[in-house]
């Protein structure tokens, strides 16, 4: 750390920095740091990096704690998406508008808004640094800076987009290609592809193939349409009980999945794309596309890569039960950047938002944390214009139903509150530090069971 520090700041501030250290007594591994790199001007009592989910959901649960004047949010983007919308944008149900709004109407009032990207960590001082040169210092420091998308992993991509045919739910750039060339759609290969990574959603890459394969019945294209999920993953889903009820939709309406293949190259321009065997490595397939929904590679942000909060794999090293950091106590995470084994979604920040609250808080009163994670996650697997299988499991990979019947099943009143409930609660609650996870409604909908 320290010649990098010297590398990036100049030998003036990391001289500064040395001193004060000299000046600060060694502390334990689980005691709070108290040096601070800068004087009280650029410091807060409460730092979050990113203002995504997980960044003004916390930040507004930290209002109450110390005061809006004492927080601060470092978040370069102009606009704040509520992202799972985009499975619905990419099929035509929802406009791309209704997803996005400006990131300062949701930054809980009273907070500073730092206009900013985060470019170094320096936790054995309690600072970060951010591209315009700023050093920020903290007492506590909130990790939220979600996962990045690697479009650029595959040959041919991201300059592929410009083509048509071709789109990806996964970013606001280019959601609404998919809706043109489910439109475009004449006969062929409709192909929809998972990469070879972790990524956020795992189940957004095939909703939009039951969406299309449900567009083309309806517009008299099914039967021209060969739909294909090439997946580098070796199952259709982690869980059992919702991994059966999707094999099933895929027997039912004849679509075809190939396993442990990996889209590796696009030749947007000949309509080809060429996946990777991972069972039998230099051995590759082009297939042919009348249309191409990708999921891009993903991985945790750049920043974070080579700083010292993250694992091994480049996560940021949090408890998993309390989202405390392991090495730095007076930082946590939430969210996609962390390393929480459990599966990257909106619905999982909702649950361990009310947990991260709960650990600092009794941080804050120098108590150890005592409330769990337990994993919870959620993910509506939209398999029609009308219909949700919601699944909802935790940690062991264990079903962790809310509703007191079968969610396995497709419903209607699941879509709806997908594409309808579920925006109004991210928007006027979850932002607002008022939605941790339906735990109380599961308690309350099972009581009376064991
Ligand atoms: P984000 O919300 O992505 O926020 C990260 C923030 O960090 C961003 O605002 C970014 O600008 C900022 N940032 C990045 N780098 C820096 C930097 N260097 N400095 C400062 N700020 C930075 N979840 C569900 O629960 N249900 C669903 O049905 C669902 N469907 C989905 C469908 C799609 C197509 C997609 C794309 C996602 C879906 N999700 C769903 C996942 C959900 O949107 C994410 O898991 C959730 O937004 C994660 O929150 P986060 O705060 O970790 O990351
Ligand atoms: C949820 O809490 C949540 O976070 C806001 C989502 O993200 C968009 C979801 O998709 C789901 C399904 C939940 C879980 C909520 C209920 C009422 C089961």
């Amino acid at each position: 750390m320290a010649p990098l520090m010297a590398a990036v700041t100049g030998p003036r501030t990391w001289l500064f920095a040395s001193l004060q250290r000299l000046g600060t007594s060694q502390v334990g591994p689980r005691q709070l740091h108290t040096g601070a790199c800068l004087a009280s001007k650029n410091y807060y009592e409460m730092l979050v990096l990113g203002g995504g989910s997980g960044g003004i959901t916390m930040a507004a649960r930290m209002k109450n704690k110390v005061g809006a004047d004492n927080i601060a949010i470092v978040e370069p983007s102009e606009q704040h998406f509520y992202q799972p919308i985009w499975t619905l944008v990419g099929a035509g149900a929802k406009q791309l508008s209704s997803s996005g709004r400006p990131t300062a109407s949701v930054i809980p009032s009273g907070i500073e808004w730092i206009k900013d990207r985060v470019i170094e960590f320096n936790p054995d001082k309690n600072c970060i640094r951010t591209d315009t040169g700023k050093e920020i210092s903290y007492r506590y420091l909130i990790i939220a800076l979600g996962i990045q998308l690697d479009y650029e992993k595959i040959k041919g991509l991201p300059e592929g987009f410009d083509h048509p045919k071709i789109g990806s739910n996964y970013s606001f750039k280019t959601v609404e290609k998919t809706w043109k060339a489910l439109q475009d759609f004449k006969e062929g290969n409709a192909i929809f592809t998972f990469p070879n990574t972790p990524i956020k959603c795992a189940g957004a890459p095939q909703k939009i193939m039951y969406l299309s394969e449900d567009y083309f019945r309806k517009t008299g294209k099914r039967a021209k349409a060969n739909i294909i999920f090439n997946t580098s993953l070796g199952a259709i889903f982690a869980v059992k009980k919702y991994a059966d009820a999707l094999q099933e939709v895929i027997r039912d309406r004849n679509l075809t999945v190939n396993y442990k293949q990996n889209l590796i190259e696009v030749r947007a321009d000949r309509q080809e794309a060429v996946f990777e065997n991972l069972d039998k490595p230099g051995e590759t397939q082009v297939i042919s596309y009348e249309m191409l929904h990708v999921t891009p590679p993903m991985s945790s942000p750049n920043v974070l890569k080579n700083s010292p909060v993250v694992d091994a794999a480049g996560w940021v090293d949090v408890d998993k039960e309390t989202l405390q950091h392991k090495k730095f106590p007076n930082v946590f995470g939430i969210g996609d950047c962390t390393n929480l084994p459990t599966s990257k979604t909106a619905a999982a920040v909702a649950a361990q938002s009310g947990i991260l609250d709960r650990t600092i808080s009794l941080i804050m009163k120098n108590k150890l944390p005592t409330k769990k994670y337990d994993g919870y996650t959620s993910c509506p697997l939209v398999t029609a214009y009308n219909r949700v299988i919601l699944a909802e499991f935790d940690y062991n990979a264990q079903p962790l139903e809310t509703f007191p019947f079968d969610q396995s099943k497709e419903r209607l009143s699941m879509y709806i509150l997908k594409a309808d409930l579920m925006p109004f609660l991210y928007w006027n609650l979850m932002l607002k530090g008022y939605w941790g996870g339906p735990a109380f409604l599961r308690k309350l909908f099972h009581l009376g069971k064991s």
